[in-house]
């Protein structure tokens, strides 16, 4: 019989992840950071693996708890949840699950930039109100067939939004800080310069400090009157207030937003707005998706803890051996 080993759950209960060890996995549930004081001293050292399960927070903090800790396997491809500072410094990995959610979430992108531009959220509740009996829905100002996208990230997901935007003959241009290999679009080593030249923006890059607030008033300015913002990053990459301001005044013409600042809190005055498309942080949420983004969560702690390297760890914390 193998060793045991003890693992924390953190984060909401996932039947694929709870179901997913075998007999020697000792699972350790809790849903918050508040629930682990309830941990036992013996169990918290005995902990060697980790996998957050959500956007739970895996600060310095959490993860000094456990002296052991070997290894992080979060859910997502975003992990600025997780401090990979902390984990780099003590030889903790971290793995996060790429690939698995990146044409759902180029998918998302999308439609989230369809919606918004041709106003399907409003015209769908035009007819729900019978409306339509009486007249035709007003013609959408706004259309994909005049336009350049400048996407901020192009990565993976980035990538493949681009793909879908190029079937769709629609002129891509991109800034990143480095010019991504084999991507023939344009690059803008300066945000705002591409902001200057475009008038539809999509997000798709990390959050954390390198991003915050990238995409600020001189930017949302830049992108003009016209201008359409789609955000499927993180909340963090923009300047909240500031893009509420410009969607108020006229700056911008639209916006389509999956993430914000302070989830699962989303300022009122958004709520409120005709030109905005609200989704609750869904782009990689079908089931499908998420089966595959769970699993990946399981396999990489199986692997590491059957002797192999685990699947998917993150630049910064390299595998150094055991
Ligand atoms: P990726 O392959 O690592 O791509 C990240 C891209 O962002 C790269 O092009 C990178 O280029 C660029 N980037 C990183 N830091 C930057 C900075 N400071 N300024 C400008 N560009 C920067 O990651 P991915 O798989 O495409 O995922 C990207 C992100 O999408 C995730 O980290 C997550 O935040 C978000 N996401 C959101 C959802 C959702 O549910 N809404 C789902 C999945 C992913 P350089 O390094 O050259 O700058
Ligand atoms: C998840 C994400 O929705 O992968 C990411 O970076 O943002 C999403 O796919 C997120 O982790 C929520 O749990």
């Amino acid at each position: 019989m193998a060793d045991k080993v003890d693992i924390l759950i953190y984060g909401p209960s996932k039947p694929v992840i709870d179901g997913g060890f075998p007999a020697n996995f000792v699972l350790h549930k809790f849903e918050n950071q508040r629930d682990l004081g309830r941990l036992a001293a013996d169990v918290v050292g005995r902990i060697r693996g980790i996998a957050v399960t959500g956007l739970v927070p895996a600060d310095a903090t959490m993860l000094a708890r456990f002296p052991k800790l070997e290894i992080v396997s979060s859910f997502g491809v975003g992990y600025d949840h997780v401090d990979s500072k902390y984990a780099s410094e003590h030889n903790v990995i971290v793995c996060n699950t790429p690939d698995v959610l990146t044409e759902e979430v180029a998918d998302t992108a999308l439609g989230l930039l369809i919606a918004t531009v041709r106003e399907f959220i409003q015209a769908d509740k035009y007819l729900r109100a019978g409306k339509w009996e009486n007249a035709w829905y007003p013609l959408s100002a706004g259309s994909l067939r005049d336009r350049t996208v400048g996407i901020v990230g192009m990565g993976r997901i980035g990538q493949a939004i681009a793909r879908r935007l190029e079937a769709s003959l629609v002129p891509v241009v991109y800034h990143s800080r480095n010019p991504a290999k084999g991507v023939k679009y344009k690059h803008y080593p300066k945000l705002l310069d591409m902001a200057k030249d475009v008038d539809t923006m999509i997000a798709i890059t990390p959050g954390g400090a390198s991003t915050a607030k990238m995409i600020n008033a001189e930017v949302l300015k830049a992108l003009g009157p016209r201008g359409i913002f789609i955000n499927v990053a993180r909340g963090s990459v923009v300047d909240e207030p500031a893009l509420i301001k410009a969607l108020q005044d006229g700056t911008i013409m639209a916006a389509g937003l999956d993430v914000f600042a302070n989830e699962p809190k989303v300022p009122e005055e958004l709520r409120i707005m005709k030109n905005v498309v609200l989704l609750p942080h869904i782009a990689s949420a079908s089931v499908t998706t998420r089966n595959a983004m769970d699993q990946l969560v399981v396999d990489n702690l199986k692997a590491w803890f059957s002797g192999k390297p685990p699947l998917t760890p993150i630049a910064e914390t390299p595998v150094k051996g055991r």
